[in-house]
């Protein structure tokens, strides 16, 4: 794979590789790294708690991680990036496959030859004077059939110590991949942290990742959106199922009933918040729970009872700091308050804690900030990062699903898609059938946010909010959506929302957080066929009188000012949208088109 250098490791580690396992494949992908990055030693991640704490003390001697107040935060360990790794970088974030055509217009592509080249140059003996770690993990629970195998190299602690929160690391790994199992390589680098050498490479024919020169969550902790989006979905697209950005809720009714949603929304647009919701009193009150099966990444199959079955594949959450508040989400703040890894934000010198924007009102008065800069409320900037971030064990969340580890997953009922979209884009609509569904989500924008580099608050088409993580060419990926849509018997219904809805002086017109229960409320009773809705141009929407306010200070008039679909408007989004659905040229699936000719048929009268 990589452009060789003579490199022998020292004959006790070869031993120690034996010894945890004998997949020649493993053995190969680690020594031809090893070889490329000449690495002084090579440390074989086994999981364990006790190999996991000798490297968050060494990591606390080098200084890459800081303890924090272990009363107030057990197991908690704060760490900074460089100033100029603190996000996703979608420019720089490459799809190498053979064919150019085959990434599609959206993505970045590399002549794949081109792209080891450029990494071997990059990253040849960049971890000489330092370990390499390999890092056996699994994306669902080990012998689920949803679940898939990684392993990663890394000359990165703070990314071990991610991998083990975020994913399932340990040796049962190689041992569900036997002598001869298949497994996504991945190898990271941080090399010199330089932002004109630092590339994220996919290489999804060979089931490969590469990243150099960053040690930003996003981009280093390969399992996550490289591993189970980006290769994952070209994966789905193969075999036949399908790799999402979504969260998945459960909602348990007041007779006992569960049922499931998943809903994708682009980054740090609340993905976190609603899956973690706490519903407004009075369905408390009448026995409504909601539980958290994951936070941000869906596998889906169709499952023997022709349903659609989602696993989260992650194991833990890599959450936005800012705005995470006891009212805010209660669940994720207890999630945070042992064995998690804070990215970014700032440090409350008083007593060793952390804090970030929103997180109390006032701010203290003293703080170091996530530069490592003495920051007071007059400082003028932000103490944390806006992309800042927590890495918590999905088992703190008190509002974790029971069936998060189950191997067979949960049956949707719902899928939900969601922008950040300050006008036009009504608070929920469900569309007609599966088909135009997939066309709902095809056509969603959102405003950027600060989850990847560049200007934020630019609205921009982020398809099924899979725009910086689809694997392959967006329009065959519709057409994936489309045929999967023929092989599942009892679809699930799809919906949008927009909780993000904004007046003329910029305030957003609905609370969101826990009151989006209400709109969840409808999908589900729109699902078991229970509530009626008025057809528009668009799709399904509300009557305002079956959103129930109870408990709220919330005006009918403002309700229905967000539930409206505005006619002329759509016909400008239609248009807007032909324009965008052009790149895609006949790779379109014809499904699609002729949904945007309905739309502007409805618009038009
Ligand atoms: O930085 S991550 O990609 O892991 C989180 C996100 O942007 O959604
Ligand atoms: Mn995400």
């Amino acid at each position: 794979m990589y452009l060789g250098v003579k490199w022998s490791p020292p004959k006790e580690e070869v031993n120690f590789i034996m010894a945890f396992t004998n997949n020649r494949k493993v053995l190969d992908f680690v020594e031809k790294s090893a070889q490329l990055a000449m690495p002084d030693k090579i440390v074989w991640i086994d999981g364990s708690e006790a190999q996991l704490a000798a490297l968050r003390e060494e990591a606390v001697k080098t200084g890459e991680m800081i303890e924090l107040n272990q009363e107030k935060l057990p197991g908690c360990y704060y760490h900074r990036t460089a100033k100029n790794d603190v996000a996703r970088v979608e420019d720089r974030t490459f799809i190498c496959c053979k064919k150019e055509e085959d990434a599609g217009p959206i993505n970045y592509w590399m002549d794949p030859e081109k792209a080891y080249k450029l990494c071997g140059e990059i990253a040849r003996g960049k971890m000489k004077g330092r370990t390499m770690y390999v890092i056996p993990y699994s994306m669902g629970v080990v012998g689920s059939p949803f679940s898939k195998i990684g392993v990663e190299v890394t000359d990165s602690i703070y990314v071990v110590l991610n991998m083990a929160i975020m994913t399932r690391v340990g040796l049962d790994c190689y041992a569900a991949l036997g002598e001869d199992g298949d497994f996504i390589k991945g190898f990271h680098c941080k090399c010199d942290v330089d932002p004109e050498k630092r590339y994220i490479m996919h290489f999804p024919e060979d089931d490969t990742i590469i990243s150099v020169n960053s040690a930003y969550g996003g981009n280093v902790l390969l399992g996550k959106k490289c591993f189970a989006l980006r290769i994952a979905s070209y994966l789905g697209k193969q075999e036949g199922w399908m790799a999402e950005h979504m969260l998945i809720l459960g909602v348990t009714f007041p007779n006992g009933e569960k049922h499931y949603v998943a809903a994708a929304f682009p980054s740090a647009c609340g993905k976190t918040n609603l899956a973690m919701l706490i519903p407004p009193k009075h369905y408390l009150e009448k026995g409504y729970k909601v539980e958290t099966v994951g936070d941000d990444i869906a596998w889906i199959r169709v499952g023997k009872d022709g349903r659609l079955w989602a696993v989260n594949p992650e194991n833990g959450f890599f959450g936005v700091a800012p705005g995470t508040n006891e009212k805010s989400n209660p669940n994720a703040l207890a999630a945070t308050k042992r064995g998690t890894i804070f990215t970014n934000v700032a440090i409350n010198p008083e007593d060793n804690t952390v804090w970030w924007e929103g997180l109390t009102k006032p701010a203290p008065a003293k703080l170091i900030d996530w530069l490592g800069n003495p920051w007071t409320p007059e400082s003028g900037v932000k103490a944390a990062h806006p992309n800042s971030r927590f890495t918590a064990p999905a088992v703190n969340c008190p509002c974790l699903s029971p069936e998060f580890d189950s191997k067979e997953g949960v049956p949707l009922d719902a899928i939900i898609f969601g922008g950040r979209r300050a006008s036009t884009t009504p608070l929920v609509y469900q569309s007609r059938d599966w088909d135009h569904g997939v066309f709902v989500g095809s056509i969603m924008s959102s405003e950027t946010t600060a989850a990847a580099t560049g200007a934020v608050g630019v609205l921009r088409h982020d398809p099924m909010a899979m725009k910086p993580f689809c694997g392959y060419h967006m329009a065959d990926y519709f057409g994936h959506w489309i045929e999967m849509g023929k092989k599942i018997e009892n679809p699930p219904k799809i919906f949008n929302v927009n909780w993000f809805r904004q007046d003329e002086n910029g305030e957003f017109l609905w609370p969101g957080f826990g009151d989006n229960m209400r709109v969840l409320e409808w999908i589900l009773k729109r699902c078991a066929g229970t509530v009626d809705a008025q057809e528009t141009a668009i799709g399904y929407v509300p009557y305002a009188k079956d959103i129930d306010l109870e408990g709220l200070d919330y005006s009918k008039e403002t309700l229905e000012r967000i539930l409206y679909v505005d006619k002329a408007r759509w016909a400008a989004e239609a248009e807007e949208i032909e324009g965008y659905y052009e790149q895609f040229g006949d790779r379109l699936p014809k499904e699609l088109r002729a949904s945007l000719e309905t739309l502007k048929k409805n618009c038009a009268n």
